[in-house]
């Protein structure tokens, strides 16, 4: 077999080895793909915890680890720690805001003259580790946080027997104190809306000695150490039971107990297995490794390619960092990934680390389907579901909605909001819209009939109900939402785009999934008709896509948000493809917005949006720019160059890239829709399509040599390459070789 043959064997071999295909077991070790450049590392421990420490996540419990050698911090978050309250008046100071929980410090203070030091994560298997010698002594540690096992788990091993002296301490947030007695310590308070929260911590040793000093746990001349960690509070996602649950003390306590009577090996094995099984669907290489790049430290790695000079093993890298990321803050039965995920060092944190539904939230969520990893979209539309009631409420009430003829129907959200069905801030009024769409894409790519019927279509239908009776008809006939505002730029006026155009995707979609069920055809044309009206998009004076109805669009104008443009991405009304005047316009309006974005996610959405204009350089020079220049040592995303971390940069980014490679939202699989030259050699496996399909694909001097696909649901499937269309017919299950030119192998 010559070598290229070869790779589209493994590719197959990958991609049949899915999930849903092989059971679990077999699934983690035979998706493994060969070697990969999956770590980030550094020879000195982090001092800053949101720009250096290293996270660890299970969707509901975070950590960020610096791996001091001496000192180490492990900075503690549980996803639910949230004040605030339904807080009906909308008021964004009173809505509360997410908090951090605490620390654990361990102190080892005959560790400090250290040699030989290295932490790294390793996001392939979800695990932080740190290397050092001292006295003689190699020393290891490592870090996960169990999703199967809902535990924190800490070992700190060495080479020597007895090399461990010195105290471990749980602290409180808020300075509350905590109990430590035996081998555990516990923290335990509520914040100021009476919600509970507790973190237990227990310590095993091999050899040595333990005992409590001053709230501390000392230990004395230990072979090796486990620290498990539990944390919880009494949130229960579920308005009518007044957003609490079982205080969390049993809870907890359960799940330490259960971990601590099993062996660290089989707590680590059950954490690699449960990351590797959504970690390893996708594989992507974007060009030769660079041995040279590779040997360096990633903090450097990143400085020097922030200094010019191609690292395309670095660029894949900090693709997979992003779905590493969701998989880590953002499982089914967790809370959403908030504005930083769930890694939050204070309890002031910026814009309250809230959700924001003007472009943050969602953004969160743009790489979940296409980068196989559904299940993490579930937390997102589980909180939508879970405040609805609140936010109907809050809807019918307010005078921007309500009229004197007739009860309002439907709902939306304001700009931001929490987990307790309060919001703050001004009416997003196409919010809701916009969250329809993530319901609607969890079945266009997953094809889940059941749940399209009984979860997302009513909530679809819902929506659409609050625009049949707020829309407003022009004197032309047209119809446009009233008094809407393109996010944080402009007047309010009537017939924004980007309300126009989200509501236009509501309806579309929501047409569409009555065709799917077959359901409501009267309905149905109605909508058809309704979304006939809306005011379309609109060509202005100097060719660009217009950001508002009326023709006023300043070409110097580079304000961070693209709202404009959410027709082309995340929406499907604007492509080169099916309407070419308009994706023409949007480029000139994104040529204008300037190339000197320095705004993290700013950067991301523009990736997006040039791989949905089929335009490959432009894209990944906002990629390039956003990694070169919005990327902290540790890869969070900074809002602004060396700012805040916010984490919807970082989904934005690999969601950009998977836009690059595959594109199926015109009904069509586009295999390298936007390939730049950068990446002139590569492969991937894994990337989703709508539709339920599976690709994978080598290529080589920018050309496709080889595809595969892999139908889940069946049915024909569209494929394009370039120019080239091929129509495949596809069983369920069905895997598929195809060449270049799209013909089957
Ligand atoms: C929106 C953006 C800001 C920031 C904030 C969290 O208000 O305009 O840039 O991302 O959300």
């Amino acid at each position: 077999m010559n070598p290229l043959s070869r790779r589209l064997a493994e590719l197959a071999a990958i991609l049949l080895a899915a999930p849903g295909v092989a059971p679990p077991a077999a699934r983690a070790a035979g998706a493994e793909p060969p070697a990969a450049d999956l770590k980030l590392w550094y020879r000195q421990p982090a001092k800053n915890c949101m720009t250096e420490a290293l996270p660890l996540g299970n969707g509901c419990l975070g950590a960020m680890v610096f791996g001091g050698v001496p000192d180490e911090r492990i900075q503690l978050n549980e996803d639910s720690l949230w004040t605030g309250d339904e807080n009906p008046s909308g008021n964004y100071k009173t809505m509360g805001g997410y908090q951090t929980l605490g620390n654990v410090y361990v102190r080892i203070p005959s560790h400090d003259a250290a040699t030989d030091y290295r932490r790294e994560l390793d996001i392939g298997e979800g695990i932080a580790r740190v290397r050092y010698r001292s006295g003689g002594t190699a020393f290891q540690r490592e870090c996960f946080v169990s999703h199967p096992d809902q535990v924190l788990v800490t070992r700190f091993a060495a080479d020597k027997p007895g090399g461990y002296t010195g105290t471990i301490e749980l602290a409180d947030a808020r300075k509350t104190a905590v109990q430590a007695e035996g081998n555990s310590a516990t923290l335990s308070g509520a914040l100021a809306n009476g919600l509970k929260y507790e973190a237990q911590l227990r310590v095993l040793h091999a050899g040595g000695q333990l005992s409590v000093a001053g709230g501390r746990i000392e230990f004395k001349a230990c072979n090796g150490l486990t620290l498990v960690l539990a944390a919880g509070t009494d949130y229960a996602m579920d308005s009518t039971k007044g957003w609490r649950g079982e205080p969390p003390h049993a809870k907890v306590n359960r799940q330490l107990e259960a971990a601590c009577a099993k062996p660290y090996d089989a707590l680590k094995l059950a954490h690699v297995r449960d990351h590797q099984s959504l970690f390893h669907r996708v594989h992507l290489e974007l060009g030769p490794p660079s041995a040279e790049r590779l040997a360096l430290p990633t903090d450097e790695r990143l400085k020097a390619y922030s200094g010019g000079g191609a690292d395309p093993g670095l660029e894949a890298l900090f693709f997979q960092f992003g779905r590493y990321l969701l998989i880590a803050c953002s499982r089914p039965g967790s809370l959403p990934a908030n504005l930083q995920g769930l890694w939050n060092d204070r309890n002031n944190p910026p814009w309250h680390s809230d959700y924001h539904t003007n472009i943050n939230v969602q953004m969160n969520y743009w790489p979940a389907e296409p980068t196989h990893l559904s299940e993490c979209h579930e937390p997102l539309l589980a909180l939508i579901r879970s405040q609805l009631g609140a936010w109907r409420k809050a809807t019918a009430t307010d005078r921007e909605f309500r009229s004197a003829d007739r009860k309002v129907r439907g709902w939306t959200v304001r700009t931001s909001h929490n987990i307790f069905g309060g919001q703050g801030w001004k009416w997003n009024k196409p919010a809701s819209a916009w969250y329809c769409q993530h319901l609607w894409e969890h079945y266009a790519f997953g094809g889940d009939k059941e749940y399209l019927k009984t979860v997302a279509y009513p909530i679809l239908k819902e929506v659409c109900g609050f625009w049949e009776d707020q829309l407003k008809a022009l004197p032309d006939g047209r119809l446009v939402v009233a008094n809407g505002w393109s996010p944080e730029h402009g007047p309010t006026e009537d017939g924004v785009s980007y309300d126009q155009q989200i509501v236009w995707d509501l309806f579309t979609n929501t047409i569409a999934a009555a065709d799917a069920l077959g359901t409501d055809d009267a309905y149905r044309r109605r909508l058809a008709s309704l979304r006939g009206k809306l005011a379309g998009p609109q060509i202005g004076k100097w060719g660009q896509l217009q950001e508002w109805l009326t023709d006023r669009d300043d070409p110097k104008d580079r304000h961070r948000h693209v709202s404009h443009m959410f027709a082309l991405y995340p929406g499907r009304q604007i492509s080169p493809v099916t309407t070419p005047p308009f994706a023409a316009a949007a480029r000139v309006s994104l040529v204008a917005r300037g190339s000197g974005g320095d705004v993290g996610w700013s950067n991301a959405w523009k990736t997006a949006l040039w791989a949905r204009l089929l335009d490959p350089k432009l894209a990944y020079g906002y990629y390039n720019r956003l990694v070169a220049r919005n990327a902290f040592p540790n890869f969070f995303n900074a809002c602004w160059p060396g700012r805040v971390f916010q984490i919807d940069g970082n989904f934005g980014a690999t969601a950009g890239v998977a836009e690059m490679l595959l594109q199926s939202h015109t009904g069509e699989v586009h295999l390298l829709p936007a390939l730049p030259a950068a990446w002139a050699t590569g492969s991937a496996t894994g990337l989703r399509a709508r539709g339920g399909f599976e690709v994978g694909m080598a290529w080589r001097g920018g050309k496709v040599v080889g595809a595969t696909l892999r139908s889940t649901l069946g049915g024909p499937c569209r494929l394009r390459y370039g120019k080239a269309t091929a129509e495949l017919a596809t069983k369920p299950g069905g895997t598929y070789q195809l060449d270049g030119s799209l013909k089957k192998r």
